[in-house]
């Protein structure tokens, strides 16, 4: 199969075409990443550690270069690319230090004599599968901790983020087999999941699901992060201004296209009027544009088969009786481009209200109260990210309490995440492990218990 990328503002630009290797050659690359995984441990937390700093110093003396490829494959703003480049040199950065962590801890004995020490160590070949909407942040925050704790890596990229995977592994520059990027689709990836000996996903529920099902039955760790049908709650004391600003950049950043974008929008009591009219004003001021354009924010999405869910959704809720509060249809150009959407009045069957679709679309839902805000933010299984609008931390700290997610965010978009905490969601957004921080680290490691006891006859 040849893996082909095009870049989603202007289709007849043709990124990447390479072949790949099928299930014989993962097959094949994961025994060579396993082939060097000794070596790489024992090569020692200096140079681990080296390695890592050198991919972050990569990373940055080519920053331009990958912010342009973000752009021109995955048709995220350049500003936002420009960010991501940034935070993926900071990532690398971050888990350089970790090879010196300690690796566990050491306990007395019951029964008095001897020492018990806990030790983490590597399970072997990590074999991660990577989305292509932070094409080179999710590789890198998988990639680096797994790296430094001692595992090798085996990386399978969405078709569609292939050109970026592949530079960011030959900028990363580690020795020969450490760090394999197999292009490919479902083949690769899932004769990656067979051979793998531990497996880190992010990508779509229903993959997902697959991956976790094979993992478990080959009796192997697994961390999948899957989709977000992510709630923004706005109270009345909030300013509409305020509050529609963060809510434009979380539906309409890089077009909607990440698992912590808002999808529902719900305004408490006397919160609904302005906000429906801040947020769409907003909105109106973030058109699809250019995302070469550094002034851009909300760019295409990223294929014909995204932009036809997404125009067939608005069009089927509109003739369902929704409101077109802002946006509503297709910009004049060409590429795939969806002007940020929000709606009203959508019917409560609609499934813009139960699924995830992954674009610059969001839906605007009135409620009595907190307690109807937060009934009705959690009447979903994939709970990621929430965010809440208020000047009142009560309200504001109620809310973290009772809301079914793993990122609660006060006065902030839902999108954007701090990379040295725990990343993840609740229910059916996520499994296995978080990601990020230390929790990753922990994840990609399996903890020892050793008991040392004096040598000689026992007494
Ligand atoms: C962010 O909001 O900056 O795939 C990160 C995703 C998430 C990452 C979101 N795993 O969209």
């Amino acid at each position: 199969m040849t893996v082909t990328s095009y870049n989603p503002a202007d289709p007849s630009d043709l990124v990447v075409s390479v072949e790949a290797p099928g299930a014989a050659g993962t097959a094949a690359a994961v025994e060579r990443a396993r082939a060097v995984q000794a070596g790489w441990l024992a090569a020692g937390a200096a140079a681990r550690s080296a390695a890592l700093s050198r991919a972050a110093e990569a990373v940055e003396a080519h920053a331009g270069e990958l912010a342009a490829l973000i752009v021109r494959e995955v048709g995220k703003p350049l500003a936002e690319a420009r960010g991501e480049v940034a935070r993926t040199a900071a990532i690398w950065r971050y888990y350089a230090q970790a090879p010196y962590a300690p690796s566990g801890a050491a306990h007395e004995t019951a029964a008095g004599e001897g020492l018990l020490l806990t030790r983490r160590r590597p399970y072997g070949v990590a074999g991660l599968i990577t989305p292509w909407n932070f094409p080179l942040a999710i590789p890198t925050w998988k990639a680096a901790p797994a790296l430094a704790v001692g595992n090798t890596v085996v990386l399978k990229p969405a078709p569609e983020g292939t050109a970026c995977a592949l530079r960011l592994a030959e900028l990363a520059g580690l020795p020969e087999g450490v760090l394999t990027v197999v292009p490919g689709g479902a083949q690769e990836g899932g004769a990656l999941v067979a051979a793998a000996d531990v497996v880190s996903f992010t990508g779509s529920t229903a993959v997902g699901q697959a991956v976790i099902a094979a993992t478990a039955a080959r009796g192997i760790p697994v961390q999948a992060e899957m989709g977000g049908l992510n709630a923004a709650i706005v109270l009345p004391d909030a300013d509409p201004a305020q509050a529609a600003a963060h809510l434009a950049a979380a539906i309409a950043g890089y077009a909607g296209q990440k698992c912590t974008a808002t999808s529902r929008v719900i305004a408490v009591g006397a919160a609904y009027e302005p906000l429906a009219e801040a947020l769409a004003k907003a909105l109106a001021a973030t058109p699809a544009a250019d995302p070469a354009d550094p002034a851009t924010a909300c760019g295409p999405v990223i294929n014909e088969a995204a932009l036809t869910r997404l125009t067939d959704a608005i069009e089927s809720a509109r003739a369902g009786g929704a409101e077109v509060l802002a946006g509503g249809g297709r910009p004049q150009r060409p590429g795939w481009f969806v002007e940020p959407t929000l709606l009203a009045e959508v019917p409560a069957e609609h499934p813009l209200l139960a699924e995830e679709f992954f674009g610059p679309v969001a839906v605007l839902l009135p409620a009595a109260d907190l307690d109807e805000a937060v009934a009705i933010a959690n009447s979903t299984r994939h709970s990621l990210a929430v965010s809440v609008h208020t000047r009142d931390l009560d309200t504001a700290l109620a809310a973290a309490d009772r809301l079914d997610a793993g990122m609660i965010r006060v006065n902030a978009p839902s999108s954007g995440v701090d990379f040295h905490l725990p990343f993840g969601g609740a229910k059916s957004a996520s499994y296995g492990a978080r990601e990020q921080g230390q929790a990753v680290l922990d994840f990609f490691t399996a903890s020892r218990t050793v008991s040392l006891l004096p040598a000689g006859a026992p007494r």
